[in-house]
């Protein structure tokens, strides 16, 4: 089984592996956590890199399916192999989150993220932190598919967003009267 001692555990059995390529990708990556920590959904997260750490990625995804994993989100910039490396390594579905880390502005990440070839897909998310968030909130998604509870979480979080609007709309409406 891969070392992942060093992985935040929110639960025992974690149902969704979050990586990231290095720590500076955390900032990001936290937008994914606040969305499992809001539902409660357990995760574990730890930082291994495609090109620094392969053969520790290839054990902790290899490896996820077996521990109850049933989604991996991997984060990563720069030429970022992180989510297709993974993804050769499982068919748990795996999301992947393009970082901004470069003068490329995460551009760089996002097509080494995207363009997978047929037949290994990687659910690729937006650039940065509304794609981090997106990330968490799809898993969730699926996960929510076998999980009412975990599906009703989700139209109360759809609901309390169109809220948000209406009241800004309306502060927008009362300030020009
Ligand atoms: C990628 O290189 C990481 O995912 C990170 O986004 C980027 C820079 O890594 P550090 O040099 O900050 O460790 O592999």
């Amino acid at each position: 089984m891969a070392k992942t001692t060093k992985a935040k555990k929110a639960s025992p059995s974690p149902k969704v592996l979050i990586l990231m390529g290095s720590d500076s990708d955390l900032p990001i990556m936290e937008e994914v956590s606040k969305v499992f920590d809001g539902f409660g959904i357990p995760y574990e997260m730890t930082v291994s890199s495609a090109h620094r750490t392969p053969e520790r990625t290839l054990k902790i995804a290899g490896g996820a399916a077996e521990r109850g994993i049933k989604i991996i989100i991997a984060g990563a910039g720069a030429a970022a192999h992180l989510a297709g490396f993974i993804a050769s390594q499982t068919t748990l579905p795996v999301i992947g989150i393009p970082i901004d880390a470069t003068p490329m502005r995460g551009l760089d990440a996002l097509l080494a993220t995207v363009q997978m070839p047929g037949g290994v897909p990687v659910a690729t998310m937006a650039i940065g932190k509304a794609g981090a968030k997106n990330a968490g909130l799809f898993a969730s998604e699926i996960l929510a598919l076998s999980d009412k509870r975990l599906a009703n979480k989700l139209v109360l979080d759809r609901q309390a967003q169109a809220a948000k609007v209406e009241e800004k709309a309306k502060k927008l409406d009362d300030a020009r009267q």
